[in-house]
């Protein structure tokens, strides 16, 4: 090499490192080594699957240059699954796979989808989360301070119990059912003449195990899973009575730390594992598929399918829960839901 060439490239070399510097996305190098997700459930629960496919595509997709772990079990708050919004609001999180349920207690709104009886098949979730009521839920959590990327699923949560089928509200006096955290739950099942107890999901397994609790509520992909036949749920009754959505979300200040690149891959990546997992959530529990119910049967467990008029009997039972907390939700927002699920294409 001529001295001249050395020269030049002495000193062009560490002016193009500055410049490849200069160039990077300078909020980039304070990203953080390691986002932690929030969930409640972890792989292979289609829950825990949907948050590791969103932490999947973003690692491929910005070179590794965002690494997000999923952290299941509700462990990042202890066990309390109802802290999970404040704790992400305050940084201590810094993003979620939430079930809508667990929010409620920060973002009342969201004690929509536990209305009992609102939505009678999927289609009536679409027409809810994606339609305009949808939007008007990521505006109100917007408005606290996180950002709401894209919508998921828990399921339809179906009813369980150790002790006997429960076809009717008759069937359910006196026993004790463990329920999540939102009050409306006490009211719904205080209403059909149970006796409800809150506790968290991590609470929930040892109760049903001692017989502390006789039965619960959740959808089949948690109760298949959790084997939760082995812990003495050898009732299911499917009344398709509330389902919860999940909800992909990120702390504000994280988001706006990431580069508007990023942002787009961050959301992107979330609507499409939003996509998978509900996909995952609904496999086997359909009319069309009903593999997951013949696998479930086959446990020794059984399935009690609710003719129409007796699905009325609990809708009927449970009606003053319903007018009462469509008050407390908000009316129009509510009425906007009503208006989605009649209008759904099925
Ligand atoms: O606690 C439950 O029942 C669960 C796992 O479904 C939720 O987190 C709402």
């Amino acid at each position: 090499m001529s001295l001249y060439r050395k020269f030049v490239v002495g000193l062009a070399l560490p002016a193009l490192l500055a410049g490849a510097f200069a160039t990077a996305p300078a909020e980039a190098q304070n990203y953080k080594s390691e986002y932690k997700i929030s969930t409640v459930v972890g792989v292979p629960f289609p829950w825990g699957l949907s948050a590791q496919r969103w932490a999947d595509l973003v690692k491929e997709r910005t070179n590794g240059r965002i690494n997000m772990k999923v952290y299941p079990g509700a462990q990042l708050v202890a066990g309390d699954q109802t802290k999970e919004f404040t704790a992400m609001r305050q940084g201590i999180i810094d993003m979620a796979v939430g079930s809508t349920i667990n929010w409620s207690p920060q973002v009342p709104e969201l004690n929509l989808f536990s209305l009992p009886f609102l939505m009678p098949d999927h289609a009536a979730i679409d027409a809810i989360t994606q339609g305009e009521p949808g939007k008007k839920l990521f505006e109100i959590i917007a408005s606290k301070d996180i950002v709401p990327l894209a919508w998921g699923e828990n399921g339809f949560r179906e009813l369980t119990n150790s002790k006997r089928e429960v076809r009717k509200p008759e069937d359910l006096k006196g026993l004790k059912i463990r329920v999540v955290g939102s009050p409306l739950f006490n009211d719904t099942f205080t209403a059909l003449g149970a006796n409800p107890t809150q506790m968290s999901w991590a609470d929930a397994q040892p109760a049903l195990s001692t017989g502390a609790v006789d039965g619960q509520e959740n959808p089949l992909s948690i109760f298949t899973v959790a084997k939760l036949h082995t812990v003495g749920q050898k009732y299911v009754t499917l009344w398709h009575y509330v389902a919860d959505p999940l909800i992909f979300s990120v702390n504000k200040q994280v988001w706006e730390s990431f580069t508007p690149e990023d942002q787009e891959i961050v959301r992107q990546a979330a609507i499409e594992a939003g996509k998978y997992g509900i996909e995952v959530a609904r496999k086997g529990v359909t009319p069309e598929d009903p593999s997951q119910l013949e696998e479930i049967k086959k446990l020794g467990v059984t399935i009690s399918e609710l003719t129409p008029e007796e699905l009325k009997a609990f809708q009927d039972a449970t009606k003053p829960v319903y007018e009462k907390w469509k008050a407390r939700i908000g009316v129009e927002l509510v009425e906007a839901a009503e208006k989605a699920v009649a209008n759904r294409g099925k």
